[in-house]
């Protein structure tokens, strides 16, 4: 009764693809466990960039074990009912044998409640919203399975009004920042990533109760860079989704880089952007370092 009556508008609010929602009964009750790890973001935050560095950190820096299979087979992606993959990320996680990694998009209030329950590890990655919004309209255009992004100017409007795949970012970065003093919840920034990655592969380390010597951080930094997860054909999703990302338009492994919104975005734009960000950030302690 929960799931229909208040649950319902929401998810087909932030699930708004076609098909996405179909299996949302059974994403709920999703059995979630002590040892599982989660790790859950907004789109385009650096997700598979974390992905790839706690995969890492799993296997000792072992590059060899790291390519043992893709991205979504290593770590499946709950919710996520892929369009060429047979099976949706749920099953996959459910056919795993422990201890599982998993990925989320959800926005905190539709994270299956057993998580919570089992006291399960999550790590929150967030990234600067000018970012994400530039890094998704490209990817919106190059995959024609995503919701039609409009021009730029039409996809700041929806991004800001929560109009996209997986609902507003505001409310995502917020409600999981909240969340982070209640639960086992690392919550991460794309930005320290970039500028100091060993200081975070450290606060993931310690985290997972897990101790490398330095020169296997320092191996994890390299094979985890932007240059070379690029060219490693299983992390990401360019080599799998090869004929649903037209690679003419975009790539998954686009740019890799922060402020790119500085090229996109138009004074107009920006200032606009501003201010209805002041609105919807005010009052919460989050900050983004490169926020203007
Ligand atoms: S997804 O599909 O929503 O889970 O996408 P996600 O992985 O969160 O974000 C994709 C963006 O992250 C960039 N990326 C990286 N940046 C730096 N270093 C590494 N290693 C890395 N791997 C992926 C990727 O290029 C996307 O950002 P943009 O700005 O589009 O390049």
């Amino acid at each position: 009764a929960f799931l229909q009556e208040v649950q319902v508008k929401e998810i087909n609010a932030v699930l708004l693809t076609k098909g996405m929602s179909d299996n949302w009964e059974s994403i709920w009750n999703f059995q979630a466990k002590p040892n599982d790890l989660l790790i859950a973001s907004y789109p385009k935050s650096g997700t598979t960039w974390t992905q790839e560095i706690v995969d890492m950190i799993q296997n000792d820096g072992d590059v060899r074990k790291c390519q043992r299979a893709y991205t979504y087979v290593r770590q499946p992606h709950l919710e996520w009912k892929p369009w060429l993959l047979s099976t949706p990320g749920l099953e996959e996680a459910e056919k795993m044998p422990s201890p599982r990694t998993m990925k989320t998009h959800l926005p905190v209030q539709l994270l299956p409640p057993s998580f919570w329950k089992e006291n399960t590890k999550i790590i929150y990655v967030a990234r600067n919203a000018k970012d994400v919004a530039v890094s998704y309209y490209h990817l919106s255009r190059a995959m024609s399975v995503l919701p039609r992004p409009g021009t730029l100017d039409e996809f700041i409007d929806k991004f800001m009004n929560g109009r996209v795949l997986w609902g507003s970012w505001y409310d995502h970065v917020k409600g999981w920042w909240n969340k982070k003093d209640k639960h086992p919840i690392l919550y991460l920034f794309y930005e320290d990533m970039k500028e100091n990655p060993k200081q975070e592969i450290q606060k993931i380390l310690k985290f997972l109760e897990k101790d490398l010597s330095e020169e296997i951080i320092n191996k994890i930094i390299y094979h985890t860079s932007f240059d070379i997860m690029k060219q490693n054909p299983m992390a990401g999703y360019d080599t799998i989704h090869i004929n649903i990302i037209d690679h003419s338009i975009s790539s998954f492994m686009r740019k890799g880089i922060t402020g790119d919104w500085k090229n996109h975005f138009t004074v107009s734009q920006s200032e606009k952007f501003d201010e209805h960000y002041k609105k919807k950030m005010a009052g919460t302690t989050l900050t983004f370092r490169s926020e203007i």
